[in-house]
């Protein structure tokens, strides 16, 4: 168990990682803003480059789209739920928890409730990292088949508790 321990503190940081990405590679996020700065003589030129990028963005944004499911933190009347709370998905398909209301919230699968042979923290959150800020995202991507219980550490006593069906 020590072992799983610890490779669930180098899984973690990778889900940081995704989250500063919000959806779009940083690369293509990026690079409308720096060529904003030189100088007119190459307006044109920027133009060009700013609808490519534009394109390839909106591409990624639909490619994201299509292959995950939303899950919101926090119903927009405020409610302390998963929504939704119980749903399906293909193995393989990236869900992103998405910060709405009545953070901070976190996600951890229930270790009695999983399917045989998952380890919970490598797809769990730290029961103390929490997501603060409105639209932070915490991502995971099930592989094995079967059903999955989880819940918000702060907010599981007042009912934010989920199940997803992994096909
Ligand atoms: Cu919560």
């Amino acid at each position: 168990m020590a072992t799983m321990t610890t490779s669930a503190a180098i899984t973690i940081p990778s889900f940081t990682g995704l989250k500063a990405g919000a959806g779009i590679r940083p690369s293509t996020a990026k690079s409308p803003a720096s060529p904003a700065a030189p100088a007119l003589s190459i307006k044109a030129s920027l133009k060009e480059v700013g609808v490519a990028v534009a394109a390839v963005a909106a591409t990624a944004f639909l490619t994201s789209n299509a292959l995950a499911m939303e899950v919101l933190l926090g119903a927009d009347d405020g409610g302390l739920a998963f929504v939704p709370s119980t749903f399906s998905i293909p193995a393989g398909e990236k869900i992103v928890f998405k910060n709405n209301a009545g953070f901070p919230h976190n996600i951890i699968f229930d270790e009695d409730e999983v399917p045989a042979g998952v380890d919970v923290s490598k797809i769990s959150m730290s029961e103390e990292d929490l997501l603060n800020a409105p639209g932070e995202v915490y991502s995971v991507t099930l592989d094995t088949k079967g059903t999955y219980s989880f819940y918000c550490s702060p907010h599981q006593g007042a009912g934010m508790v989920g199940k997803v069906t992994v096909n």
